[in-house]
């Protein structure tokens, strides 16, 4: 949506937007499941798409829930008139690059074709859902759903005998709300998760008041920072801070809630005895929430550095393990080994169940843009492309595909960050390539595989000055897909430096790409 809007305010072109929904919000019109919030603060999650919405709009609570930032999206979807542009119910089943005309020809599993000088993919990094496959799920008599595909009408969990396998993010908002309907929820753990307390709640006039007033401020900041969100990272390590003042200021961001926790030191995601430090700290609180030692125990067993996986903020997920209708069962330990008839079997026990909740992740960043279906130059598919993982330049533009853009494409920040930020950034870049195109009667523009093979060098070692690649089960890396290559695929230097480098390229004529004129 942002793509259209910015399209069409800066350059006047027509664009078409196919969108496989039908209705417009993308990742917020799926993402139904029970607990579903975003994890950034309301004032920072704001698409920004003009002033004066970011004025008109009121967000309710510190943390917006999915049906509220769908109402906003529909919201924006009119007051900016999007929605004759938006061909809802489409979703593009194959792309083929003309080398003879630069276009593209995209065919749509409606039947539709369409033939557009730029093909931009917006199709999320989160949003091809990963559905395990474990033996016998046909054979389950109850009902299961993945979170990512939640049914429109929702869920009645009451009576029932609930099964969660997965502890992300997505489980960890979900659990809660389950558990507060359900007669007995079971939730199957892999790997054990850190997660800060969200301290979620309705905004004060007063605040409210202050986001409208203080809105470019708070966009300044974001636009600067590391991970596109309202506060900067304190430039101070965590070892040049004494214990007892360190754990003062733990304390205080653990009460405040949410991810400035982790701006407390610049060193918490560079260097391993610092994260120790934030990662102790967490882990001593799971063991004095959770009243039973040994699901503390299991709760609190975490094998990786704190925010080495995408962190989650909770509310009340590790208090729900205090009542008496839920239980943790260690699927390390015990791996399921199929779904039977009436629930799930691991190798220790079987657990009756009337509902199975898959909150088991993406095929993050590639699974959706492999599933597209796209040739470009030579007849190669992107598939084959990246055969051995993803390869970009600035995860703008993928080396034989010409005239397509990937927002927030594999090399970009993208999921390290608040997201919001990172597209619009992106969409603003592919906006002035398209115009600087227009402007000097280009009509092609795409990356030799030199810029794609240096630029990966720079996300190698971009990711190698931090712990994030040392987490070996980490989607950022592919390893939930069974099969995946095992790449670290986003770009690790922050939001801000990569801002820079792409202005930098600009102002270097466009630096790494290759522009034809039209013929
Ligand atoms: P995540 O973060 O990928 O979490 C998926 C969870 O599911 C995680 O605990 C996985 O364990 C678990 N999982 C995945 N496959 C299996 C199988 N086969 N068996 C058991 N457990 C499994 O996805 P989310 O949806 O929670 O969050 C993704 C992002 O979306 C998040 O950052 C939000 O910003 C929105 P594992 O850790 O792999 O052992």
């Amino acid at each position: 949506m942002y793509q259209l809007y910015s399209l069409r305010d800066k350059l006047g072109m027509t664009a078409k937007v196919l969108e496989a929904g039908s209705g417009v919000g993308g990742t917020w019109f799926w993402n139904r499941y029970p607990g579903a919030r975003c994890d950034s603060e309301s004032h920072t999650y704001m698409y920004y798409f003009s002033k004066e919405i970011i004025q008109e709009w009121e967000w309710s609570e510190r943390y917006p829930q999915q049906p509220e930032i769908l109402r906003y999206l529909n919201f924006v979807a009119d007051k900016l008139k999007l929605r004759s542009d938006i061909e809802l119910d489409t979703r593009m089943s194959q792309a083929h690059f003309d080398e003879a005309t630069n276009r593209w020809h995209v065919k749509t599993e409606n039947g539709k074709e369409y033939n557009a000088q730029y093909l931009i993919t917006a199709v999320g990094c989160l949003s091809s859902a990963n559905m395990p496959k474990i033996k016998g799920l046909s054979d389950f008599k109850g009902k299961w759903y993945h979170t990512g595909q939640w049914p429109h009408e929702g869920v009645d969990f009451k009576g029932k005998r609930v099964g969660v396998i997965g502890t992300g993010s997505t489980g960890i908002q979900a659990i809660p709300v389950i558990a507060a309907s359900a007669a007995h929820l079971t939730v199957f753990q892999r790997t054990p998760n850190y997660s800060l307390p969200a301290r979620n709640a309705p905004l004060t006039p007063e605040f409210k008041k202050y986001a409208k007033e203080h809105a470019d401020d708070i966009r300044k900041i974001m636009t600067t920072n590391t991970n596109g969100h309202g506060f900067y990272i304190e430039d101070k390590s965590a070892l040049e801070v004494p214990e007892d003042e360190r754990l003062k200021a733990y304390e205080k961001k653990w009460e405040q809630g949410g991810f400035q926790f982790r701006a407390l030191y610049r060193d918490i995601l560079t260097s391993a005895e610092a994260n120790e430090t934030a990662a102790q700290f967490i882990r001593n609180k799971i063991k004095q929430i959770v009243k039973k030692p040994e699901v503390a125990e299991l709760l609190a067993d975490i094998d990786h550095p704190f925010a080495a996986k995408r962190p989650p903020v909770d509310s009340h997920y590790f208090e729900t393990y205090n009542r008496d209708n839920v239980s943790l069962v260690d699927i390390r330990k015990a791996p399921i080994e199929c779904i039977t008839a009436n629930g799930i079997k691991t190798t220790e026990h079987e657990y009756p169940l009337d509902i199975i909740v898959f909150a088991t992740g993406f095929d993050a960043m590639t699974g959706s843009l492999v599933k597209l279906d796209v040739t470009g130059r030579n007849g190669r598919t992107l598939r084959e492309y990246w055969h051995a993982g993803p390869r970009t330049y600035l995860g703008l533009q993928i080396p034989g595909f010409p005239n397509m853009f990937t927002i927030t494409g594999p090399g970009s920040p993208s999921v390290l960050c608040n997201m919001p930020p990172a597209i619009e950034q992106h969409v603003e870049w592919i906006t002035r390539c398209i115009k600087h195109m227009r402007d000097k009667g280009l009509d092609c523009v795409e990356v030799p595989e030199s810029s794609g093979d240096a630029w990966q060098a720079e996300v190698d070692a971009a990711a190698n000055a931090t712990l994030l690649p040392k987490v070996k089960h980490s989607w950022y890396l592919g390893a939930n897909v069974p099969g995946k290559p095992q790449v670290f695929m986003p770009y690790a230097g922050g939001l801000s430096h990569y801002r820079d480098i792409c202005e930098e390229v600009i102002q270097d004529n466009y630096r790494g790409f290759e522009f034809h004129a039209a013929r």
